[in-house]
C-alpha cells in the first residue's frame, strides 16, 4: 500500500513510521509512507499557506491554492483511484470497519489540517471522504492521520508476524477485551483468577468470553445493541451480571 500524507508538520510522521509495527511494515516494503508539505507549494516569497477567514472571527484558515497543489503532488505518489481523505473534526467517526475498508485499497492520500481548518471549497473540490477520531479537540490532523495509518497497516497481509493477534482481534471483534494477567501470581494481595491457573482450556475460553461480554455490557452497552448473542454468549453474560449482582469476588481471592 502507498500512503501520502499532506501536512505542514511532516516531521511528526517520521518517528512513528520508523518504529513498531508500522516501522517494520515500512522496512519490509509492505507499505510506503511519503509526505508533502503545502508550504513547499506556496506561491509567495514568504511561503504563506494561511489567511484570515471571510466574515471575521478568530484564527486562520489554510488557503486553497497551496493545499490543492500539495494534494496533486501527493496523488502522484499513490496509485490511481486512491482516495483523498481529509482528517477533520467534522468527519465521520473512524472505526475498525473503516480501517478494514481502507486496508483493501492500493493507496490513500491523508490530508491533515492545522489552524482552524480548510477553506470549504478545497474540501468540495478534492476530498473523497472526511474522517474524525472522535469528539475531542486536537491541534491538527497529524495525530489522526497517524492513527488511521496505524489501524490500517496492522490489517495488511503479512504485517503482523505470527498472524495470531489479527485473528484474535477479528474473532472477538466488536467486544471489549477480557482482563489479562502475568506473573507474579499475587500482587499486594490480589490474586490471578484461579481458572487461569488450572489448565482447563475450555473453562479459560468460557471465562474470557464471559469477561469480554460482561465488561462490554457494563462499559460500552451500545456495542451490544443490535447484535444478537448466541445462546452461550447470552448465558455467559447473564451469569456475569448475576455474579456481579451477588458481589461474587471468589475469583480474585488469593489461592495461598
Ligand atoms: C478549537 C477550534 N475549534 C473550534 C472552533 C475548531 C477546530 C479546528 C481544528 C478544532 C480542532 C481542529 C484541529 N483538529 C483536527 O484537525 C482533527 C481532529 C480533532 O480535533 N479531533 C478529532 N479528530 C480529528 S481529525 C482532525
Amino acid at each position: 500500500m502507498d500512503i501520502a500524507v499532506v501536512s505542514l508538520f511532516p516531521e511528526m510522521l517520521a518517528p512513528f513510521t520508523e518504529l513498531g509495527v508500522v516501522g517494520r511494515a515500512v522496512q519490509r516494503g509492505l507499505v510506503r509512507v511519503g509526505s508533502v508539505d503545502p508550504r513547499g507549494y506556496a506561491t509567495d516569497v514568504h511561503g504563506t499557506v494561511d489567511d484570515r477567514p471571510y466574515g471575521g472571527g478568530p484564527g486562520m484558515l489554510l488557503r486553497v491554492e497551496p493545499c490543492a497543489t500539495a494534494i496533486a503532488a501527493a496523488r502522484s505518489q499513490v496509485p490511481g483511484g486512491s482516495p483523498v481523505i481529509f482528517l477533520t473534526p467534522q468527519g465521520r467517526k473512524f472505526d475498525q470497519a473503516v480501517a478494514r475498508r481502507l486496508a483493501t485499497l492500493p493507496g490513500m492520500v491523508l490530508v491533515a489540517g492545522r489552524y482552524e481548518g480548510f477553506d470549504e471549497r478545497l474540501i468540495e473540490m478534492v476530498c473523497d471522504e472526511e474522517l474524525s477520531l472522535g469528539d475531542f479537540v486536537l491541534s491538527g490532523g497529524e495525530l489522526a492521520a497517524l492513527a488511521v495509518i496505524d489501524a490500517t497497516v496492522r490489517l495488511l497481509p503479512g504485517v503482523l508476524g505470527d498472524g495470531q493477534s489479527a485473528v484474535e482481534d477479528s474473532f472477538s471483534a466488536g467486544l471489549l477485551d477480557h482482563p489479562h494477567y502475568t506473573r507474579p501470581e499475587v500482587v499486594e494481595g490480589r490474586a490471578v483468577p484461579g481458572v487461569l491457573l488450572a489448565g482447563d482450556h475450555e473453562a479459560i475460553r468460557r471465562w474470557r468470553r464471559k469477561q469480554a461480554l460482561g465488561r462490554t455490557s457494563l462499559r460500552r452497552p451500545e456495542l451490544l445493541q443490535g447484535r444478537s448473542l448466541t445462546t452461550e454468549d447470552r448465558r455467559l453474560l447473564d451469569e456475569f451480571l448475576e455474579e456481579r449482582r451477588l458481589g461474587n469476588e471468589d475469583d480474585n481471592r488469593p489461592l495461598h
